[in-house]
């Protein structure tokens, strides 16, 4: 058995996690950690990166960060040059920073929409095209991108973040395509609708103390009817950048409690009182 579980083990790869202070990517960091991985991270600003290197620390976790924004691609290079002196050449990548704007699309203006597609979907392609290279030299290398329910559903309001994820989709697939003859498997997890900072807004009480109508909503849409918790997803995360998933590439991994396989019961059948809470 215990041989077996070595093709789970991630000991002596270097993994970076993109926006990796909080939140999922914390959270793959983590499970990486503990798999056996050196962690490396980037975040947007100093202060996040410090928040994350505290985070870290509280898990015993001696990680590398530093600010890094996703969507410059000289930043990038730099961040992988550094990591590549002080750490070593990167074996997995994690593009999980990402950022979303609940916009109604004719009220969305070019700028705002730019600014998704730029973090969720370009930046992606920095971070890829910037590790590739060195990937193909091992003759090894695992991408894992975070794509969404709305890389297959459309909804109100996320038009710039549903045409991004949904890209985010296709560029799984092409990096697979073009880099799986290196063994380089790239490969996508799908969450459903996990408690973290970002869908904050879409679980706050109502001022009358009730259910926001978005959580109602999903719960009805989801049979586990709760949130995902960021620890739902690290095994997943684990197991895509470990070598038990080498004959695995291109695909997207849906973990959502059941939404993409069910087509949702009426919210009012909801009985508040048997609900889970996750935050
Ligand atoms: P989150 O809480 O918003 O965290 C995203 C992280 O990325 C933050 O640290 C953020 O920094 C950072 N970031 C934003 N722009 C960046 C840039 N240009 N360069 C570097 N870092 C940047 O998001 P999350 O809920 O953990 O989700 C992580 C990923 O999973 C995202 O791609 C999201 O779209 C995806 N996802 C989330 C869910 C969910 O239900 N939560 C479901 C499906 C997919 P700031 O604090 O400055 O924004
Ligand atoms: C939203 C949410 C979702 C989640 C996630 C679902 O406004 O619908 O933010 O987009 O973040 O992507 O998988």
């Amino acid at each position: 058995m215990q041989e077996f579980l070595k093709n789970f083990s991630l000991e002596g790869k270097v993994a970076w996690v993109t926006g990796a202070s909080y939140g999922l990517g914390l959270a793959y960091a983590v499970a990486f950690a503990q798999s056996g991985a050196k962690v490396v991270f980037n975040d947007i600003n100093r202060e996040l990166v410090d928040k994350g290197l505290e985070e870290y620390r509280k898990f015993g976790i001696d990680a590398f960060g530093a600010v890094c924004d996703v969507t410059k691609e000289d930043q990038v290079k730099d961040f992988v040059a550094q990591v590549e002196k002080n750490v070593g050449t990167i074996d997995i990548l994690v593009n999980n920073a990402g950022i979303i704007k609940r916009i109604p699309m004719i009220d969305m203006t070019v700028e705002q929409w730019n600014q998704v597609i730029d973090v969720d979907l370009t930046g992606p392609f920095i971070c890829s095209k910037a590790v590739l290279p060195a990937m193909i030299k091992k003759g090894s290398g695992k991408i894992i991108n975070a794509c969404s329910m709305m890389s297959e559903f459309g909804r109100e309001t996320v038009s710039a973040y549903a045409a991004a994820k949904g890209g985010l989709k296709m560029l799984t697939r092409n990096i697979c395509s073009e880099y799986g003859q290196y063994n380089i498997q790239c490969n996508a997890i799908g969450p459903g609708y996990i408690a973290t900072p970002q869908t904050a807004p879409l679980r706050e009480k109502q001022p009358d103390g009730s259910m926001h109508p978005f959580d109602r909503f999903i719960r009805s849409k989801t049979p586990a009817q709760r949130w995902g918790k960021t620890e739902d997803l690290m095994g997943l995360a684990v197991f895509l950048a470990s070598p038990a998933s080498d004959f695995i590439n291109g695909q997207v991994i849906y973990i959502d409690g059941g939404i993409t396989a069910y087509i949702g019961q009426d919210p009012g059948n909801l009985d508040p009182s048997k609900m889970q809470d996750v935050d």
